[in-house]
């Protein structure tokens, strides 16, 4: 039976000869290419689906980068090698040998720089436990009225972002429903504490270049309460985009219809762009963090927990506590004291 080859071609995607089963005979007696090679291309993984993954690939020339679509097998190797995290997810980068036009076979994934997990960073992940590979950072979007903010649900997310390393940037949208000094009034405590906020209307085109520029490149985990417009963004973004993007998923779904994995759902602006659309943000509890280790999660607390009289306060009823003199000097803003304190009694927010 004649075997294929890929070769080097302008066309939008790859193209495949027939050649001689010798050649074949000969390559196999060398070892295999560990890396970027004439027969393995590069590709982010967009979803998993059962034992097969959809792979995006990009192949880079002189035209700049062009990208397919491919359903991708994984090598039996691979399966055998990698058992105790998952083997493959969302997000993770790989090497895959083309074959046919639309497919497949994943050969190398690389390792990860980054991990959104159901646990703690650190601890042994189990395999159904990785929800995305290579987050760079996450987006949380509220709206500044319609529906009102939930501050408390704001930094339960922000809790859960730097548990899992995840850089924060708070969009603030409809700000052409208010004041600005209305809006900032309500969100610059976050921008003093060293988170970016964007303030945005996707009714009125504000702050989409902004947006558009911390997206770009990057993998963003987009998440918020429904209703805030997130849709409407990522649309405004991207006019001709609405296909996939109006399922984003909600901060608050519970899960029960929707699948526990991520997909990156890739942007058309730099060559790179991907959001994630992830499960509610329930599913990535606060169930392992432990009561001292809470306020290292507050980030503006840092500067005085070193300094409580007990190594394990849990900056709530100690003599001492250096956080909570902070909070009384007002060197820490009393709301997000508020919020630690009923995050550490494990208090659920509606
Ligand atoms: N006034 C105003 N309304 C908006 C804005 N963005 C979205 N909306 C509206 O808010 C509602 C919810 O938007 P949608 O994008 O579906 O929110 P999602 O649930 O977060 O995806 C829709 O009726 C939008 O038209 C905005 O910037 N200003
Ligand atoms: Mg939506
Ligand atoms: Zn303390």
């Amino acid at each position: 039976m004649a075997r294929r080859q890929k070769f080097r071609t302008t066309d939008m995607y790859e193209e495949y000869e027939d050649i001689d089963e010798a050649y074949w005979d000969r390559r196999s007696s060398k070892p295999k290419p560990k890396k970027a090679s004439a027969d393995l291309i590069s590709g982010v993984v967009l979803r998993s689906l059962g034992h097969h993954y959809e792979v995006r690939t990009s192949v880079e020339d002189e035209y700049g980068v062009r990208h397919h679509v491919r359903l991708c097998e994984v090598r039996g190797r691979l399966l055998q090698e990698r058992t105790k995290d998952t083997l493959i997810a969302a997000g993770d980068r790989v090497m895959i040998k083309p074959h046919g036009a639309d497919k497949g076979l994943i050969e190398e994934v690389e390792p990860r720089q980054s991990v959104l997990s159901r646990q703690q960073p650190g601890v042994n992940v189990p395999a159904e436990d990785v929800i995305l590979a290579n987050p760079d950072q996450a987006l949380i979007v509220f709206a500044v009225t319609r529906p009102d903010p939930h501050l408390r649900m704001l930094d339960r997310f922000l809790v859960i972002a730097e548990a899992n390393l995840l850089p924060t940037i708070i969009c603030v949208n409809k700000i052409d429903l208010v004041d600005i000094d209305y809006a900032k009034q309500i969100f610059s405590p976050y921008e003093k504490i060293g988170y970016r906020v964007i303030y945005a209307s996707a009714e009125d085109s504000l702050g989409l270049e902004e947006l558009e520029a911390i997206l770009t490149d990057r993998i963003t985990v987009v998440t918020g309460p429904s209703g805030v417009g997130k849709s409407s963004l990522i649309n405004a973004l991207h006019p001709g985009l609405a296909l996939d993007i109006g399922n984003l998923r909600d901060f608050m779904n519970k899960g029960k219809h929707t699948t526990r994995t991520a997909q990156l759902l890739p942007l058309p602006f730099g060559a790179w762009t991907y959001i994630a659309d992830t499960p509610g943000i329930r599913e990535l509890g606060l169930y392992d963090i432990e009561p001292d280790e809470l306020g290292f999660y507050f980030r503006e607390f840092a500067p005085y927990i070193h300094n409580c009289r007990f190594p394990d306060c849990t900056h709530d009823h100690e003599p001492g506590c250096a956080v909570r003199a902070a909070v009384e000097a007002g060197d820490i803003h009393p709301e997000r004291y508020e919020s630690y304190l009923r995050l550490l009694r494990g208090e659920e927010e509606e």
